[in-house]
């Protein structure tokens, strides 16, 4: 007995070293929001307290279908195992532990920032989505496009996400943020890109819909371009020009022509 715990014992320790350092090795996807940020600290979080427990069950598992299996054909089932240890009551204590720290961080600390909706954001985006297409309008710009959504580094956004038909879902990889688009109401979904880069170098860079929607579900995505402040105001003022979709818009870009006129 006691050299079966000094081996489960160790072999526990080297499993559980293992298991935190491959959850500590980045593997994932670029994170390019604050709210990524958060959301991979709270994942690696969650995997550092599971690593230990499931290290646990499966060295004493293995160790013993190895070391106490039957050979040849079992006759009668083992001796059964009654009253409560101290082997149970430390399993109960430490597993009741973990639970309620979860549920402090990332839970009660954690979710609350990841799930905030900006009430002064720098930028609204309305997004609308239909079978299979997404369109984006900029209201404070009069600009609304179905080519790519074009959003500046280092602003708080708040997208505001609507559909026309059938249930969508909002999903930017590289934000770690997704939400459902529901006809007849508004979700939202506020956050920070805080990297430059665009579709052509991060496939993740892209609004995807995420909820089977129909036949065109999987086509139904628009790349995404994360720039400065200077090249959005050059895209703001370019499609203000190149498109003067709508009747209301033209004040308001009119204005912006003006201002961006200045600024250069
Ligand atoms: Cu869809």
């Amino acid at each position: 007995m006691r050299r079966d715990l000094a081996v489960v014992g160790v072999a526990w320790l080297a499993a559980t070293a293992l298991g935190e350092l491959l959850v500590r090795t980045n593997l994932y996807p670029t994170v390019r929001s604050d709210k990524g940020h958060e959301i991979v600290e709270a994942f690696q979080t969650l995997l550092a307290f599971a690593v230990p427990v499931f290290t646990f069950v499966l060295v004493i598992l293995v160790y013993s279908i190895l070391r106490y299996r039957v050979r040849g054909q079992p006759d009668t089932d083992g001796p059964p195992l009654v009253g409560r240890g101290f082997v149970p009551a430390t399993w109960f204590i430490v597993t009741a532990a973990l639970a309620v720290t979860i549920m402090i961080y990332p839970g009660l600390v954690n979710l609350p920032t990841v799930v905030e909706a900006y009430t002064q954001p720098d930028l609204v985006v309305q997004v609308g989505s239909m079978q299979w297409a997404w369109t984006v309008t900029y209201p404070q710009y009069g600009i609304t496009t179905r080519s790519e959504l074009v959003l500046p580094v280092d602003r708080k956004i708040r997208f505001d996400i609507t559909s026309a038909d059938v249930v969508h879902s909002f999903w930017i990889p590289a934000f770690y943020m997704r939400i459902d688009a529901v006809p007849g109401m508004t979700t939202s979904v506020s956050l920070r890109p805080t990297r430059i880069g665009s579709y052509a170098e991060d496939p993740n860079l892209r609004l995807q819909c995420s909820q089977l929607c129909g036949l065109g579900h999987a086509l139904m995505t628009m790349p995404v371009r994360v720039v400065s402040q200077a090249d959005f105001d050059a895209w703001v003022h370019q499609q203000a020009h190149s498109a003067p979709s709508s009747p209301s818009a033209a004040p308001v870009s009119a204005s912006e022509h003006g201002a961006g006129g200045d600024a250069r």
